[in-house]
């Protein structure tokens, strides 16, 4: 292919992906939808420029208004997590936990997390697997104990972990709470002195959920406990791709030479005016919109529920979040169903069931599949969408109907849905 003919079909396959987007139902829980002016300021000149260093205090002149937009950013960051101190640098989830990592700890030390077959994110995992912590980190990842049931962590057997730890002279230095299949509140507070009496930092990675919590949906992990928290910026919070770590002003100097000179150079401005606006759009909206997430989640599992599917905790309402975990092993696995549903435009991921390892299956072909209504949700549906949505699913998986007639129902279905909500 020529320069140019290369040139076109980025052009081409760039149009094509919007329009797919268009005529799809987005239901990935990690991702989100950002608005008209959050997208034009991803294509502000502030993404051409370079700012190291804090507000006031830059490598590089030209920063009067990033300044101003960056400080902005930090007042409504600690209005919306009620956090004394934040810093908004971090420029991606991953990024914002390895600001922790080098903040709160040193190589060698142990840190508890979920494993990720449990819901824990690869930034948690071990060195051998690969993950941020063990391998870019060299920490050592001790597991929190989770309860199948109640997808949720099991404070009783974690804290008795805690005390095996302590006695092998393996005491953490940082527990993450926090999780990628996050459906319920995490024990924060039940846990919060078993850690802080060992002298461990509480951490938690709000990256899924960080929109919840601004819109006082969710718990509020730094009332409850936590030292610090990180976030992405573009999940149920619904900016742009990007990260931030919030926490108390006791440990802002430790945080800010975390970020600069350890964690980022520049740190992508354009991004950086987007989350504000986003803030901002929060701010207003949040609540709304988050409740209606939430609500969103369950009348989905509900829903799906009624119609065959097997939605895990059921005893407890399905979700208390925006995430959904189904048992697809009678309908084959997570992979399969991911790429069918895939064809009749319908986005969701496949994913680990936290038992999935020990009965021997692997990533790519899971006993589950993991559904989030963040974006269905900016796109104006309710919970009466929820049961058409359902229908769609259970017409690909569970009646095995050809995915191009659902395709075509799916996109015409969609056209209802082409406004965003829950901004300016
Ligand atoms: N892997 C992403 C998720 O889908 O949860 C987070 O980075």
């Amino acid at each position: 292919m020529s320069a140019f003919e290369s040139y076109k079909e980025t052009t081409r396959l760039l149009q094509a992906h919007e329009r797919w987007f268009q005529e799809s139902i987005p239901l990935i829980a990690s991702e989100n939808v950002s608005s008209p002016a959050v997208r034009e300021a991803l294509a502000s000149d502030f993404g051409h420029r370079y700012a190291e260093g804090w507000p006031g205090e830059r490598v590089y002149a030209g920063c009067t208004y990033i300044d101003e937009v960056e400080l902005l950013c930090l007042d409504l960051v600690k209005k919306l997590f009620k956090a004394e101190f934040a810093d908004v640098r971090p420029i991606s989830g991953v990024v914002s936990n390895l600001v922790i990592y080098t903040a709160f700890t040193n190589p060698g030390d142990t840190m508890m997390a979920l494993s990720i077959p449990c819901g824990g994110h690869i930034t948690t995992g071990k060195k051998r697997l690969g993950g941020t912590a063990g391998a870019v980190r060299g920490l050592d990842v001790q597991y929190l104990a989770l309860d199948y049931r109640e997808l949720n962590i099991d404070v009783e057997r974690t804290e008795k972990r805690v005390r095996k730890l302590v006695t092998e002279g393996k005491t953490p230095s940082l527990v993450m709470f926090g999780a990628s299949v996050f459906p319920f509140p995490h024990p924060i507070k039940e846990l919060a002195d078993v850690f802080h009496d060992v002298g461990c930092t509480i951490g938690y990675d709000a990256a899924h959920v960080a929109g919840l919590i601004a819109g006082e949906i969710f718990q509020d992990p730094l009332k409850e406990g936590a030292d610090v928290m990180s976030l992405s910026t573009h999940k149920t919070f619904f900016g742009p791709q990007h990260g931030s770590v919030v926490s108390w002003e006791k440990f802002s100097e430790q945080i800010k030479r975390a970020t600069f000179p350890g964690m980022v150079s520049n740190h992508h401005l354009h991004a950086l005016a987007g989350v504000t606006l986003a803030c901002a759009e929060m701010l207003q909206f949040g609540k709304d919109y988050s409740r209606q997430v939430v609500k969103n989640a369950k009348a989905l599992a509900q829903a799906l529920h009624e119609v065959g599917f097997k939605v895990l905790a059921e005893h407890k309402g399905f979700t208390e979040s925006h995430v959904i975990l189904v048992d697809v092993t009678e309908q084959g696995d997570g992979g399969t169903i991911e790429r069918g549903l895939e064809k009749a435009n319908i986005i969701i991921n496949r994913n680990l069931l936290p038992w999935d390892i020990r009965e021997g299956r692997h990533f790519m072909n899971p006993g589950g599949i993991r559904l989030g209504t963040s974006e269905v949700t900016r796109l104006g549906m309710k919970e009466s969408e929820m049961k058409d949505l359902a229908e769609f699913m259970k017409r690909v998986v569970l009646k095995g109907e050809n995915s191009a007639t659902v395709k075509h129902d799916v996109t015409q279905f969609r056209k209802e849905y082409s406004k965003l909500h829950y901004c300016f």
